[in-house]
């Protein structure tokens, strides 16, 4: 007899819909980034409750139809300075740039720790009062390394995992943390500590070993008489919905048009959220090489760069936007001709459909962040490519690096060899791409969102 399966509570601070309605007028929208393009089909296939803080109004999402949800929303309420300080201050002015190594854009003091101890509170009292002892609580990323902890302080016996979206750095680096002593001791209330790579995995038991008193033997930690498992738990995304919408005959029409629109030049395609971990700069740097280099490359080549806006309240986030604007403007005042231009640079949300014709439409994927949990672009670009054409190039500093060998791997500080890359790509013959798509096609169906989300529940579960 099959199983039932115990009930999911997903808790994050970003919520994957909101709904809107002004004067009459509704819409729905939904969150962009990878979390969210990983979550929600698991809950739209399994059920439970997504826990997450009341939707601000936020620019990085889009417009969707009114989804059909299989799943109930919980939404915690913080106070306008609270929010601010939790998510703009501590989050992503320190946890975040911390955990990916840029240690000099860590902006400590601008927000009081107590506004992040306040807010993983709010989400952990929620969390208790919208689900019951059985149930199944699996807690998402930085913004909430607290509410583990807060958790098993009520509920000495529920299963609770928590998920790391972004990566994990060696001691040297979290040891910067003032609150170091405060986040392990709050991760280590889970069950399960699930990391995309092993090497992340790694680094976080070498964070316990070194500024804890608990021990830690073969992939676990030795918590106050609990073991907490430590696992690398590659992330993918829903491999049959999103192969199904690349072939989709309307997203066929729209490839049509972006490629004659385009002048029939080869288009090299990149797709980020705007963040100072995605090297737009060095990108830019890097095709701005390939003008300089090559007489023939303008009237071949074109960029398309979809930039979506994000954390826009935060320092580092505006002034990069300032940096990027300067760099295509100054780009294609050098290069452009009446009529055309090397860099199509889009600041907004695509509709998921038009952001899967470019894929389709794109001869050339660049993903090259100097640093990434995982990054699910490189992913849908190779789930779109049911045509076995296309290449990726991959920064070897993504997660994605460890996975899609298939791509032509760059280091994305050295723009000379990013560009020689590109080139590499442009011209390599269809039967190397055709071999190297297959192979990262392999590879992103075997890490499909829904036997990742299987495989790290299995394990919350015991089983
Ligand atoms: C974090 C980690 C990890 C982007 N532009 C548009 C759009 N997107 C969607 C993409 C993709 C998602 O946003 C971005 O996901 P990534 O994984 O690349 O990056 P983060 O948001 O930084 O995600 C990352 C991930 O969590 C999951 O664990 O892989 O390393 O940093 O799905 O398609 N979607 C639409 N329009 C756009 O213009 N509709």
């Amino acid at each position: 007899m099959a199983r039932k399966s115990r009930k999911l509570v997903v808790v994050s601070n970003r919520g994957p819909y909101r709904h809107e309605a002004t004067r009459g007028h509704e819409r729905w929208v939904r969150a962009a980034g990878g979390l969210v393009t990983a979550l929600d089909p698991v809950l739209q296939k399994r059920g439970g409750v997504w826990v997450s803080a009341k939707p601000a109004k936020d620019f990085d999402s889009v417009t969707v139809p009114a989804p059909h949800l299989a799943y109930d929303l919980g939404h915690v309420s913080l106070k306008r300075a609270e929010q601010r300080g939790f998510y703009e201050g501590i989050s992503n002015a320190v946890v975040w740039p911390l955990l990916h190594g840029f240690e000099p854009t860590i902006q400590v003091g601008e927000a009081p720790w107590s506004s992040y101890v306040n807010a993983n509170q709010e989400f952990a009292d929620t969390t208790l009062s919208t689900s019951g002892a059985s149930d199944l609580i699996w807690v998402q990323d930085y913004h909430l390394m607290l509410v583990p902890g807060m958790l098993r302080a009520k509920r000495p016996k529920a299963r609770i995992g928590w998920f790391c979206h972004i990566p994990w750095p060696p001691p040297d680096t979290f040891g910067i943390l003032p609150w170091r002593e405060e986040i392990l001791e709050g991760l280590l209330g889970a069950d399960i500590l699930g990391f995309h790579l092993p090497e992340y995995a790694e680094h976080f038991r070498q964070c316990v070993e070194r500024f804890t008193p608990y021990r830690v033997s073969r992939g676990a930690v030795q918590h106050r008489g609990r073991k907490v498992k430590t696992i690398a738990a590659p992330i993918g995304i829903p491999v049959d919905d999103l192969q199904a919408l690349a072939i989709d005959p309307d997203v066929g029409q729209e490839v049509e048009r972006i490629r004659q629109t385009m002048g029939n030049r080869q288009l090299i395609l990149g797709v980020d959220r705007l963040d100072y971990t995605k090297g737009i700069p060095e990108r830019l740097a890097a095709f701005e090489r390939l003008l300089r280099r090559e007489k023939i490359a303008r009237t071949r080549y074109a960029l398309i760069q979809v930039m979506v806006p994000s954390r826009t309240d935060v320092k580092a986030y505006a002034d990069l936007k300032e940096e990027i604007d300067r760099m295509v403007g100054d780009i294609n005042g050098r290069y452009a001709d009446t009529g055309r231009v090397p860099i199509h640079y889009l600041y907004r949300n695509l509709s998921q459909r038009a952001l899967f014709a470019h894929y389709r439409a794109a001869d050339v994927a660049l993903v090259t962040p100097l640093r990434d949990g995982m990054n699910l672009v490189a992913h849908e670009y190779a789930a779109a490519r049911t045509d076995e054409d296309g290449v990726l190039v991959l920064s070897e500093f993504a997660g994605a690096a460890k996975h899609l060998k298939g791509a032509i791997l760059v280091n994305p500080y050295d723009v000379e060899s990013t560009t020689n890359a590109i080139h590499r790509a442009l011209t390599m013959k269809s039967s190397e791409k055709r071999k190297r798509m297959r192979s990262m096609r392999g590879e992103v169906m075997r890490l499909d969102v829904h036997r990742w989300a299987d495989g790290y529940l299995a394990a919350l579960e015991g089983r």
